[in-house]
């Protein structure tokens, strides 16, 4: 056990360190993926960021906490930190503000000051011993800024310990790892060797004695998932999964997420440059810290269709439904969106399996997901994952009328990161499906058309004066805006469109669908003129 920590904050040690990471003259706000911005302005919040994460850890007990480095999707200059919580999941929205509030004191006395208040509001006992794991993707300015989260750690008296280059969703296994390991609950071995053998075991499992598919070409956006999806790809059987690793150069500066990945695809619903589409052969992308994936692929007219998060999500229900039947359980299975996802979708789904709309960001997402006994839940982007309740999960392990679904069942618990959204992970739960139904690309996308949209974003002054309702499918303020909005929707067939701010950027998105091409452009110009006409009289 690690010995006790002092009762109080080492002030001179702290306000010291803190002098070696100057803050800018700039304010920052912990959004839906944590801070994210400039790489170059980010070094004074990682190192408050190590001084929260440590706190965190003591509040819990001596949890170990997770510390994130990444700006996902975002241009290689970017960066961002995350906090991850015990179970793996994204920091409890209660410190949201104590991570903002850190991040914005205006010198080094106001930074002690902000911690005194955080340890007494939330009565947090100093002499626990903390453990704080953190990691980081592939950006260059990545070293730098663990430097700064290290010194951070250090002098809240924390060693941590350095997982190194992973994926998101990797910290997310080992944060749970680490806090189940010798628990009913353990989740696995808390190493990275651990995770790909967790992953391989399952998927060997759900995948031998199938007919194989064709190989999978996979875009790596130039990111953290092409020396993970190397290292995945040497524990299993080329065999039992044939992969084409492409965009997987981490080395040339500038090739992280430019014109490829998952955003890109997502976007542009088109394939990175350059790939030439064999028709109904399945393509996918990750984004640049491998927790999204989309798939897509080319009919034989050559016309590129995109399989999304929206698309896996009705994929992996019913996959997941039909196997609960076939073993003889009662388990509903329910399914989570956000007002991103395609209207098409949503009427697809909501026939077949409860459906439930949240605001955008992963915790709203997985939250409503944990209220069904297994709970799928998917952003339109890619991002997502399929929870098992504890309780599912033991009705699983103790049904006692073994059956190959059932022995299926469990192994899909075992192949899907059940702490977040997980590309690698979720890749291999999508070609489960497809290898169990024997489907190509085509097949899987002949459940429903997407109907055509458009995402546009709107740069206002104020991100702000925009506030939303209704799972941020109702604008409220500026007024007059939604009325705008739906006098547009209610003449257009299949219309609908919906404007809010961004909690990652700082800019407004509009989004539009409708029955045709036209119409959804049409309407996006329209909905997207009148947010920015709002949005000058509210900024005036
Ligand atoms: P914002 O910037 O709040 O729209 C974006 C994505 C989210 C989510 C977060 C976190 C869209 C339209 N929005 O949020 O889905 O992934 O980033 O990374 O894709
Ligand atoms: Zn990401």
């Amino acid at each position: 056990m690690a010995a006790a920590s002092p009762a109080t904050l080492n002030e001179v040690v702290i306000k010291h360190r803190s002098s070696l990471h100057p803050r800018p003259d700039v304010t920052f706000a912990y959004g839906t993926a944590g801070f994210r911005t400039s790489a170059d302005l980010l070094d004074s919040v990682i190192f408050r960021v190590g001084l929260l994460a440590a706190l965190r850890s003591k509040k819990l007990g001596g949890k170990v906490i997770g510390v994130m480095v990444t700006a996902s999707h975002n241009p290689e200059k970017d960066n961002g930190v995350k906090l991850v919580d015990p179970m793996g999941e994204m920091l409890h929205s209660s410190w949201e503000a104590y991570a903002t509030q850190l991040a914005n004191a205006l010198s080094a006395e106001a930074l002690i000051a902000a911690l005194q208040q955080i340890i007494l509001a939330a009565e947090i006992d100093l002499t626990v011993p903390a453990t704080v794991v953190y990691g980081h993707d592939t950006r260059p300015s990545c070293p730098g800024l663990v430097k700064a989260l290290e010194d951070g750690l250090e002098s809240i008296g924390v060693k941590g310990i350095a997982a190194g280059l992973v994926t998101t969703p990797q910290l997310h296994y080992l944060v749970r790892c680490y806090n189940t390991q010798g628990t009913k609950e353990a989740y696995g071995e808390a190493t990275l060797e651990g995770y790909y053998q967790k992953l391989a075991a399952a998927y060997t499992t759900l995948a031998k004695g199938r007919h194989l598919l064709p190989a999978l070409t996979i875009d790596c956006a130039n990111g953290v998932g092409a020396p993970a999806l190397k290292a995945f790809s040497s524990v299993i059987s080329h065999d039992i999964l044939p992969l084409i690793i492409t965009r997987d150069d981490t080395t040339t500066r500038g090739a992280l997420n430019s014109e490829c990945g998952a955003d890109y695809v997502k976007t542009k619903q088109q394939a990175p440059p350059g790939t030439t589409l064999v028709p109904y052969q399945r393509y996918c992308s990750y984004d640049g810290d491998a927790d999204r994936i989309v798939y897509y692929y080319a009919d034989d007219k050559g016309v590129f269709h995109l399989l999304d998060g929206d698309k896996i999500a009705g994929l992996v229900a019913g996959f997941i439904m039909d196997l609960v039947k076939e073993a003889g359980l009662e388990l509903e299975v329910g399914v989570v969106q956000t007002a991103y996802a395609n209207g098409a979708s949503t009427e697809y789904l909501t026939n077949k399996v409860p459906t439930t709309c949240v605001p955008t960001g992963v915790k709203h997402l997985h939250h409503a997901a944990e209220s069904y006994p297994i709970g799928v839940y998917f952003e339109a982007n890619g991002h997502g994952t399929v929870l098992f309740s504890p309780t599912a999960l033991s009705t699983i392990a103790s049904h006692p009328t073994p059956s190959p679904a059932l022995a299926n069942l469990q192994a899909v618990t075992e192949v899907i990161n059940q702490t977040v959204g997980d590309a690698l992970s979720d890749m291999l739960l999508v070609e489960t499906v497809l290898l169990h139904r024997k489907w190509g690309p085509g097949e899987w996308d002949a459940a429903y058309t997407d109907l055509p949209n458009r995402l546009v974003k709107v740069f206002v002054k104020d991100r702000y004066a925009f506030s939303t309702e209704d799972a941020e499918r109702k604008v409220v303020t500026p007024e007059g805006l939604q009325a705008g909005v739906e006098a547009i929707v209610g003449k257009t067939e299949k219309g609908r469109s919906f404007v809010r701010p961004s909690g990652t950027e700082d800019c407004v998105r509009v989004y539009a669908e409708a029955a045709t091409r036209e119409l959804a452009d049409g309407e996006s110009t329209f909905s997207r003129r009148r947010a920015l006409n709002e949005a000058k009289q509210a900024n005036d």
